[in-house]
């Protein structure tokens, strides 16, 4: 494991996060490009795969998810996969240049006849020689501590927006219990995967309320993935006008500045982004991204398209 990233000595407060957002915008990416100069090779990216290991059926009510069972989104409820179907995956993530090889559930949290099932699922993921990373909702105390000995190196558990927003978003949870896990996580000594969803019709006062709740966590996450709404019919969160994609790169620019240690992955979103965009987006500091045709139940773009966008850009995977 890496060593902890502690937050930077100048941790900016939320008014400064704010004038950041205000920057010309080439200011703005130049003070990120140089950050991230200054942490990581500009022209190297981390490539993660996810597998949604359990689908659809979820009893939360996140307004974006396609998952939640209360929403008809033509997602259907799954069992968890089969372990010989996850090796399946994870070996021709591994084949296709994957580095971390990352399970999602749609569950609020895992009982105790699941995590035995993950655990499995981990060891022989970890076995295969990828990293492994899990995000399986709200742990319970000691649960953290099993994913870590069965093999596991990150968690992936988002705050998805400002505390101020989130009710607007999220009912079932409260943000203190997000906060929780994420405490759990860190105390059982794995990577924190950690990061926020835009352009669910929240002003640029919650992306920079996002981001400073993101920075304080201290240590800062070792990943922080930025996702863009992806619209799924049946969702609340349906038919939202959709962010300016320079104020997406402004976002990823921000979180850069704030969290100059930690990977930003471009996350969610990518099949909808021009690569124009997605170019601006590594220009301003994203250096992590989901490779696969597959999110967990969107599109992503095709192994094919980002290998030559990555050629045309000069970009090596890590
Ligand atoms: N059920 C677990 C949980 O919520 O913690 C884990 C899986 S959940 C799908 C992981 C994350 O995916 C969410 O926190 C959210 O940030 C992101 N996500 C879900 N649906 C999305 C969408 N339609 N567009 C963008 N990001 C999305
Ligand atoms: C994260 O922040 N984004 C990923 C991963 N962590 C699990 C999930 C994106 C899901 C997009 C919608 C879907 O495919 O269902
Ligand atoms: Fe369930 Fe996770 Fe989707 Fe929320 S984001 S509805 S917890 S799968």
């Amino acid at each position: 494991m890496t060593d902890c990233i502690a937050p930077p000595s100048e941790l900016l407060d939320q008014d400064q996060i704010e004038l950041l957002f205000e920057l010309p915008f080439s200011d703005l990416l130049f003070k990120a490009q140089t950050i991230h100069r200054q942490y990581f090779d500009p022209n190297r990216v981390q490539i993660s795969t996810l597998l949604s290991i359990k689908t659809g059926g979820c009893p939360e009510d996140c307004g974006y998810c396609p998952q939640a069972a209360r929403y008809h989104t033509g997602v259907s409820s799954e069992a968890l996969l089969p372990l010989d179907g996850v090796i399946e995956a994870a070996r021709a993530a591994k084949e296709a240049g994957a580095t971390r090889f990352c399970m999602g559930a749609a569950w609020r949290g895992p009982k105790r006849k699941d995590l035995v099932r993950v655990r499995e699922m981990i060891s022989a993921v970890k076995s295969l020689g990828l990293e492994t990373c899990a995000t399986l909702g709200m742990l319970k105390e000691g649960q953290a501590e099993e994913l870590r000995d069965a093999g596991l190196d990150y968690y992936n558990h988002n705050l998805d927006t400002s505390p101020e927003f989130y009710g607007e978003i999220i009912h079932t949870r409260e943000y203190s219990d997000r906060l929780d896990t994420l405490e759990k996580v860190r105390s059982a000594g794995l990577h924190v995967c950690c990061g926020g969803i835009v352009g669910m019709g929240e002003s640029r006062q919650a992306r920079a309320g996002l981001i400073y709740e993101l920075s304080k966590l201290d240590p800062q996450p070792e990943s922080v993935p930025i996702n863009l709404l992806v619209q799924v019919e049946g969702t609340p969160l349906f038919g939202k006008a959709t962010l300016d994609p320079l104020e997406f790169v402004r976002t990823i620019a921000v979180a850069r500045i704030c969290m100059p240690k930690s990977y930003v992955r471009l996350s969610a979103g990518r099949q909808q982004m021009a690569e124009a965009v997605q170019a601006l987006c590594f220009l301003a500091g994203a250096n992590s991204v989901f490779y696969g045709e597959k999110l967990l139940t969107t599109v992503n773009p095709e192994i094919k398209a980002d290998q030559a966008l990555f050629a045309k850009l000069g970009i090596v995977p890590l």
